[in-house]
């Protein structure tokens, strides 16, 4: 398998300028960090503002720079939004979109998330799509259908060289910051389903798009889950905001 684990920091709307500059600072003194290079890639999605920050804190750092949200539109008339160019002008590597909580308190549709996908695409930053059923969904059967439809749409509007950049997210709902995580074999039965689903289009795509758990991953169930054979990385809410934490589930990977 040629796919480099991701470990990937959601911070979430969490941090300041100060308490960002002591979280990195102990990140990149840390010999998991420096030992992780060759096995791991590691990535902190900050909140946009502290982007310009980040960038110059990390700029000779292994530690990529990823954004949490990112608009479907190039320029214009979108008060409040930042677009994918933006971002790239601030060493901006990756971007989540369509994270549950976006969903939920933003109402974004499937469609909105694939146009998200695509602009990012554009600028050059590498999408981490979310997807993810929520618990009713997974009590009556649908997590299959839920995470299949999320992630076709993308699929619909990317060629195949850009699907093969996408990199994609399964967040069970109900494991989001409520400390329930779903247990290895739960998360790979629905992994596999997602890559054969990009299997669908190319072989090329299925094998090298990296497929991230995130969903109260953490220190103590990090490895098991890491171990599985279609889960390639992990997006890591609350454990990413402690230095001690998130050396340990890169030390895991
Ligand atoms: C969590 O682990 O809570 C996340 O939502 C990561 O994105």
């Amino acid at each position: 398998q040629q796919r480099r684990t991701l470990i990937a920091g959601n911070w979430k709307m969490n941090g300041g300028l100060a308490a960002n500059a002591s979280l990195l600072e102990s990140l990149q003194a840390a010999p998991e960090l420096a030992a992780s290079g060759s096995t791991c890639e590691v990535l902190v999605c900050v909140p946009v503002i502290y982007l310009s920050q980040c960038e110059s804190l990390l700029s000779s750092s292994a530690i990529a720079i990823g954004a949490q949200d990112v608009s479907a539109h190039l320029s214009g008339a979108y008060t409040g939004e930042i677009s994918s160019a933006m971002l790239a002008d601030f060493a901006c590597k990756y971007v989540i979109v369509g994270h549950s909580e976006r969903r939920a308190y933003h109402h974004e549709s499937n469609e909105l998330v694939a146009q998200k996908a695509l602009q990012a695409l554009r600028s050059g930053i590498f999408p981490i799509v979310c997807v993810g059923e929520t618990l009713e969904q997974r009590e009556a059967g649908k997590t299959n259908e839920v995470v299949v439809t999320q992630l076709r749409a993308v699929m619909d509007v990317l060629d195949d060289g850009a699907l093969a950049r996408i990199v994609v997210a399964y967040e069970p709902v109900w494991a989001i910051g409520t400390g329930k995580t779903a247990t290895p074999e739960m998360a790979q039965e629905v992994h596999a389903v997602l890559r054969s689903v990009l299997a669908e289009r190319s072989d090329f795509a299925a094998n090298r798009v990296r497929i991230l758990y995130g969903g109260s991953m953490k220190p103590d169930n990090a490895q098991e889950l890491l171990a599985m054979p279609d889960i390639d990385g992990g997006l890591i809410g609350g454990a990413s905001l402690k230095s001690a934490d998130f050396l340990s589930i890169i030390k895991a990977a």
